[in-house]
């Protein structure tokens, strides 16, 4: 098959932004250099049984050294966008006061490395990596931890914000708040439901300060959130799993949507979380400032949830090979069911329908505001062959299947304007260590040597082609 064989007629838009996504924590190393101070991923990474292996991201990837040879890899593959977070105690040792100017300096080089590169630098504020010394007066449940993080942001939007058109504040606001506080899958590993909850409503307190602050200092800039949307599915039509995924939809996808885009929390949920009392930590004029204008919405899509409310077996979606304690704040009982759909490395069924899905519950529920895939991929346990090579078709079906589905949201009007795929280097899969990959490159952890995998040259082809090969 050639590629370009007629029938494939759909194309995506000739300014559609294709790359990859990462994160400050998970690529860059360098944990004690220029003065980076520690953030609660160092301290987690210490606790005993909290990550698999034992593993920690002191040395990660080497991104901080690497980053020029980083940067040519994705031109060669045709990027013309690339996302990346930013470390906060690299800026902020401490959480607070002035900039470290060796950690801007890193980023500033980084920024202008991808623009001399014709790639255009996608920001993302908050990935995870809370300073330790925020975490030591109370972390995410304390509301002044939002109102030092629209400083923080203030302080790498007056520095980058003339070369950066792009940023995202907070990454995964449902997974810092829950796997950090609820189930302790994440760090800072608390297990305490009510002050995940309250930790949910400063994450978007802060994303809300944090564009305010951002907008004060310029105009031309375009700010939103990324969030992490999973389709949910009732595993019956019984009362009790309608309720199962009425509840689910809420916690991980309603709660965000509607507070960030609507300003405004479901009322349903609401009532489910009373009993923990949610609402005091609300202040007047607090979902004003959350739902200010976006000027885009990332969506991270990996799978779907099919949920039941009826006693019974279950398996819980897995987010750190400890699992044990539910994320789901009041919602504990709900049981998370396989649907035989073949999973990835990480368990997860492949299901690239309920991207659609998603795709079209924001566009109804939330018109008018441009999306961008900001992560999806797929992790498994790449090797090399015995010639060198890193083989990974899975990977490629999984982007291929996902990518129609774009292509095939965009032909019906959706408003998608780009995708980042999860990720560009194989790298520190939180509480999964290095035993999971995500990588479109390999990476010999021993050497720091990379290689790009079967899946780079396929994605680098649908790059330059603007669209799908026409298999299927
Ligand atoms: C996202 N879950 O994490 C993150 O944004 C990335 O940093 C991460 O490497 C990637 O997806 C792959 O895991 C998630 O259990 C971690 O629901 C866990 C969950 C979802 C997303």
């Amino acid at each position: 098959q050639t590629e370009r064989s007629g029938r494939s007629a759909a194309r995506f838009p000739q300014d559609f932004r294709w790359g990859a996504a990462t994160s400050a924590y998970q690529i860059e190393g360098a944990a004690a250099e220029d003065g980076r101070g520690r953030s609660v991923w160092d301290t987690f990474c210490d606790t005993p049984g909290a990550v698999l292996g034992g593993d920690n991201a002191a040395e990660a990837v080497d991104h901080y050294h690497r980053y020029r040879e980083d940067v040519a890899l994705m031109a060669d593959l045709g990027f013309n966008a690339y996302r990346f977070s930013v470390s906060w105690p690299r800026i902020q040792p401490t959480g607070a006061g002035a900039a470290d100017r060796r950690g801007l300096d890193f980023y500033s080089r980084l920024v202008d490395e991808l623009l001399a590169a014709g790639i255009e630098p996608w920001l993302t504020l908050y990935h995870w990596d809370l300073p330790q010394a925020l975490e030591d007066r109370g972390g995410w449940p304390e509301r002044d931890t939002a109102l030092r993080f629209a400083e923080f942001a203030a302080l790498v939007h007056g520095a980058l914000g003339d070369r950066v058109r792009n940023w995202m504040t907070i990454n995964e606001p449902w997974c810092a708040a829950y796997l950090g506080y609820a189930s302790g899958e994440h760090a800072p590993g608390r297990r305490e439901p009510a002050a995940a909850l309250y930790a949910a409503h400063h994450l978007l307190l802060g994303h809300g300060l944090a564009l305010e602050a951002m907008r004060g200092q310029r105009r031309d800039t375009r700010i939103g959130p990324a969030v992490n949307l999973y389709a949910v599915t009732p595993a019956t039509d019984a009362p009790e799993d309608l309720d199962a995924a009425r509840r689910i939809d809420g916690l991980q996808n309603r709660f965000f949507l509607d507070a960030l885009l609507h300003g405004r929390y479901p009322a349903d949920l609401l009532a489910d979380l009373a009993p923990f009392g949610f609402e005091d930590c609300v202040q007047d004029g607090d979902l004003e400032v959350i739902g200010g204008r976006n000027d885009l919405l990332g969506i991270n899509y990996y799978t779907r949830h099919t949920v039941s409310g009826l006693p019974g077996d279950g398996v819980q979606a897995v987010s750190s090979p400890f699992s044990s304690v539910s994320p789901w704040v009041g919602s504990e009982h709900v049981r998370f069911l396989g649907q035989g759909r073949p999973v990835t490395g990480m368990g997860w069924e492949i299901d690239p329908d309920g991207l659609r899905e998603v795709l079209d519950q924001v566009c109804r529920d939330y018109p008018a505001v441009p999306l961008y895939i900001t992560e999806n991929g797929a992790g498994y346990e790449d090797a090399p062959d015995g010639d060198g090579t890193v083989q990974d078709p899975e990977r490629i079906a999984y982007l291929d299947a996902h990518l129609r589905t774009c292509q095939e949201a965009i032909a019906d009007g959706v408003p998608l304007k780009g995708y980042f795929t999860w990720s560009l280097l194989d790298n520190f899969e939180w509480a999964w260590g290095y035993s999971k990959r995500f990588g479109l490159v390999y990476v010999d952890y021993a050497t720091q040597r990379r290689i790009p995998k079967a899946s780079a040259a396929w994605y680098a082809r649908v790059i330059r082609q603007g669209g799908l090969p026409d298999h299927r």
